[in-house]
């Protein structure tokens, strides 16, 4: 099963070509999935509009809406999606996130998916790989996630990763599952958009196999406007990354983490 975890908060106007998107990527292919929509306290009517596209596919597109009564942040929406597939997935199951405002293209779904199906612990799609394109995104957003790419790259590096902050990727189940071992209800625990940098910091001492591909960045498609709180993203972008690149030394060294595997392990078996 391929689960594909849309976080989102009031995206009405866009929410039924991406869900139609996905739909359309898997149609004729011999692979089960499943869109989960973490609808964010929206005030509109994404989930209305979510449930239309399950209606236009006839039926074939398979979703699941997890709500919450109030917003309360993307990394919450990740957060509720990750822990809810975690429960329910098998361990040959795949976990895709993606933005649910029509810019990340599920065609490339696929894609990602093959590359973990390939050995890979994760595949994120990258503005920074050959083949990357980015259009209609304002200047000073773009020169943010290059300074991040490079600030990351020197402080954090993870072997493989160039974009720490598009939340487009596909993770192994037993890759995650080892995360919520390791880290326990402590795996993405940051409020805001910083939780999709953050949920690579957690994963960086697990010595995670990571295979980026190139993908087009369209803001064309997005109608409304970023979400993103600028300031205060990078506010707590930088803090955390100062507090996880301490604790990887302090606390999530390799033994350290095979410690802590191995006491989820047996605490499982009791
Ligand atoms: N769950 C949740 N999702 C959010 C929130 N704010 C934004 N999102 C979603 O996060 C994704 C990225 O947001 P977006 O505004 O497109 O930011 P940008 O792509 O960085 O400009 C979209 O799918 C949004 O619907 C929020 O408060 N809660
Ligand atoms: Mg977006």
């Amino acid at each position: 099963m391929i689960w594909v975890i849309f976080p989102a908060w009031n995206e009405e106007k866009v929410i039924r070509p991406t869900l139609l998107a996905l739909w359309q990527a898997y149609r004729g292919r011999n692979e089960a999935y499943t869109a989960v929509l973490v609808d964010d306290g929206s005030t509109d009517r994404t989930v209305a509009e979510a449930q239309a596209a399950v209606a236009e596919s006839g039926g074939e597109l398979a979703l699941t809406v997890l709500s919450h009564a109030q917003n309360m942040g993307l990394g919450a929406g990740l957060r509720t999606g990750i822990y809810w597939v975690l429960d329910r997935a098998q361990p040959d199951d795949i976990l895709v996130t993606l933005d649910a405002d029509n810019t990340h293209p599920p065609a490339m779904i696929p894609d990602l998916v093959k590359l973990v199906r390939d050995g890979a612990d994760l595949s994120i799609a990258s503005r920074y790989r050959s083949g990357a394109e980015v259009h209609g995104v304002p200047g000073y957003r773009r020169a943010l996630s290059d300074v991040a790419s490079v600030l990351f790259r020197s402080i954090y590096p993870i072997p493989g990763v160039r974009d720490y902050t598009c939340c487009f990727r596909a993770y192994r189940i037993p890759l995650l599952a080892r995360a919520r071992a390791v880290y326990g209800d402590q795996l993405c625990t940051a409020r805001g958009f910083e939780a999709v940098m953050d949920l690579l910091l957690r994963l960086g001492p697990l010595d995670v196999k990571v295979q980026e591909l190139g993908f087009v960045l369209d803001y064309g498609g997005r109608v409304g406007q970023s979400k993103m709180k600028v300031l205060r993203t990078i506010r707590s972008t930088l803090s955390l990354l100062v507090k996880r690149r301490i604790e990887r030394m302090q606390h999530y060294r390799p033994e350290q983490v095979a410690a802590l595997e191995a006491a989820a392990k047996r605490s499982a078996a009791r």
